[in-house]
């Protein structure tokens, strides 16, 4: 504790003090510390060995424990309108949940006093982003969950080393319990302590500090990533003149052994993982990966933007994940490896949705809640928890890029912004300038997904896949956006929007995905190289007829199923962008998204 820099000692020492744990235990991020916490958490009952693999861990959570949960996290601001813009008249702010400090203070004050009695607090300094690069920043977190550490462990740089390069500088304070203070007072479900009746997920912006309390679960407790890269990242990025965003970030290289950097934001559950790791069914390029989840993006003295990933490891969806669809994926979790929510299997393995033809024909499946002999068709629920995840270190990632902790970051020559949209959207289209691709980012759309609490397949507005990240006022936040185009000397990278997910009228994708989204990677490097291969549209550029490479596709695309844009379909979609920014955004709208929306308009009405 005495070692510790004298501000990180007192913010260590008030933790102590509001929440009494029994023990204090400083994370130097050893080989044997994590041996240890694994023994520990093994022995209680957290943690089940998974002997088929190499120091692999399943977690199975209370069933109320599953998810991030978006309506009892808050950003507390002086002012309201510094967090979200006030809404139309009669209308629920879909842009995040604002609560003024004071009233935070009291709602902190009803759970965190003595929450870790009879528990250790582990303090947990880490760096978000290789330790030592200007592009990034420290925090400190106070957890009473070991769970927790384990998984800071694989997400971020965590250990007292990361001290050396705080010295005197600031970091961000990041308080976490599970809100079960020992003895208990009433039983746990499957060994996982919590509260989900008064989980509550804070953050101060003006003094950088994130309190969470009553989830273990993801983003509610690895306060690093959500809360810390992105919640109060994007805040400290709007101050700072910098992007803190929900994209993954990776390298094409094509047959000449010529290399761009891609970011690109998708809404959670949308394919960030799969694409940043994914395995081109088109010869001649190879993928590497930077990040799946988050960017820090700042332009360089050059005007050259350059991204890190400010995480260590990869947090992601298993259901879905296959040898067939992602394995980069698949190899890169047979170690090492914290799984949360997914079924297993008798031989000591793992299995959820899309692993059916990867599993031996005689192994029984145990589902996620339980269910012993679970098969598919004996049983109404599924065997994996839709949200359930692995939690990987990123080292081991077969396809890591070689300047992934580059500390001034990779250069990015595009963006690009995506959904679930099963209609009316094409595969691929090109914003017609900066400006025009900021009003794409504004205007995405996605169907829900089950990484947080709503009903899925309804389809709801996620501008740059933020939504449920942003640290501030999404309307200055476009502002901020905005800003950079009328800077001198900036090297913008083109835009774009994507969409893997058209149906067709018997409700089938049109695209094949994954490993075939190289085809569309081909188009937009090529669009990097200013290719002249694209068409007017009134929503973009399109792709030209036949500049999309689509040799040696297994099956036939409809491409015209794929890339048409439908009036009818398009004016409602205007009509509900307006409606959005209007009820939403209203006074706090940038003037240069209302245009773009009134030209989009009249490109549509007048097309044919
Ligand atoms: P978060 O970690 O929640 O931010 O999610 P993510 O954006 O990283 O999503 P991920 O790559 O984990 O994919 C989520 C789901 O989408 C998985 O079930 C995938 O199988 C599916 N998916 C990903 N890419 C494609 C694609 O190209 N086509 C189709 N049809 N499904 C895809
Ligand atoms: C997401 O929901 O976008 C995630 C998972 O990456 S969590 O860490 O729980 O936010
Ligand atoms: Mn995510």
């Amino acid at each position: 504790m005495s070692q510790l820099p004298e501000k990180v000692f007192n913010y260590v020492e008030e933790n102590i003090n509001l929440c009494k744990p029994d023990s204090v235990h400083i994370c130097d991020g050893s080989q044997m510390e994590n041996d240890i916490l694994l023994y520990q958490l093994q022995k209680d009952g957290i943690l089940k060995k998974l002997p088929k693999y190499k120091n692999c861990w399943l977690a199975k959570t209370d069933p109320a424990d599953v998810a991030r949960v978006e309506r009892l996290t808050y950003i507390s601001t002086e002012l309201k309108r510094d967090t979200i813009p006030t809404p139309k008249t009669g209308v629920a702010s879909q842009l995040g949940n604002w609560m003024s400090p004071a009233d935070m203070e009291e709602q902190l004050f009803m759970r965190f006093p003595e929450c870790m009695k009879g528990r250790t607090m582990y303090v947990i300094p880490f760096s978000m982003g290789p330790i030592g690069s200007p592009l990034s920043k420290i925090g400190i977190q106070c957890t009473d969950s070991p769970y927790v550490v384990a998984s800071m462990n694989i997400m971020t740089r965590m250990g007292v080393k990361v001290l050396d390069s705080l010295k005197d500088g600031d970091f961000v304070k990041c308080l976490h319990s599970v809100g079960r203070p020992l003895p208990l007072t009433a039983p746990l479900h499957n060994n996982w302590p919590c509260d989900p009746k008064n989980t509550l997920v804070a953050h101060f912006q003006e003094r950088n500090e994130i309190c969470s309390f009553g989830s273990g679960y993801g983003g509610n407790s690895l306060l690093g990533k959500k809360c810390f890269a992105l919640r109060i990242g994007s805040k400290l990025a709007q101050r700072e003149g910098w992007f803190a965003e929900h994209m993954l970030i990776l390298g094409l290289e094509n047959s000449k052994g010529e290399k761009k950097y891609i970011a690109a934001a998708f809404p959670s559950a949308c394919g960030k993982t799969n694409l940043a790791m994914m395995t081109p069914l088109l010869p001649g390029y190879k993928v590497t990966c930077v990040g799946d989840d988050i960017a820090w993006m700042r332009f360089d003295e050059n005007g050259q933007l350059r991204a890190i990933n400010p995480e260590n490891g990869f947090f992601g969806v298993a259901p879905g994940t296959s040898n067939k669809t992602n394995p980069c994926a698949m190899d890169t979790i047979q170690t090492n490896t914290i799984f949360t929510n997914v079924a297993e299997t008798s031989d000591g393995g793992v299995f959820w949705e899309g692993l059916e033809k990867e599993i031996d024909d005689d192994v029984e499946i145990t589902s996620w809640l339980g269910e012993e002999h679970w098969t598919k068709e004996k049983s109404s629920k599924t065997a994996a928890h839709p949200n359930s995840r692995f939690c990987t270190p990123a080292s081991q990632c077969p396809i890591l890029d070689k300047e992934w902790e580059c500390p001034k970051g990779v250069p990015i020559d595009a963006i690009i912004f995506g959904g679930r949209r099963p209609d009316g959207v094409p595969l691929v289209y090109e914003a017609f300038n900066w400006q025009h691709g900021v009003f794409l980012g504004a205007s995405m759309r996605s169907e829900a997904t089950a990484a947080a609490e709503h009903k899925a397949k309804s389809l709801m507005h996620d501008p740059f896949a933020m939504r449920p990240f942003f640290g501030y006022n999404f309307g200055d936040y476009l502002k901020h956006w905005m800003s950079f185009q009328d800077k001198k000397n900036l090297n913008l990278p083109k835009i774009f929007h994507v969409n893997w997910f058209r149906k067709n009228s018997e409700g089938q994708f049109l695209w094949p995905g994954f490993g075939e989204n190289a085809r569309v990677l081909d188009w937009i490097f090529r669009r990097i190289n200013n290719e002249d291969i694209t068409q007017k549209s009134p929503i973009g550029l399109l792709p030209k007829f036949d500049s999309l490479n689509l040799d040696g596709l297994d099956n036939p695309v409809d491409l015209e199923a794929l890339f048409n844009i439908p009036k009818e379909f398009w004016l409602d979609e205007v009509k509900a962008l307006e409606k959005y920014f209007e009820e939403q955004v209203n006074v706090d709208l940038p003037p240069q998204i209302r245009e773009e929306l009134k030209k989009l308009e009249e490109r549509v009405k007048n097309s044919a």
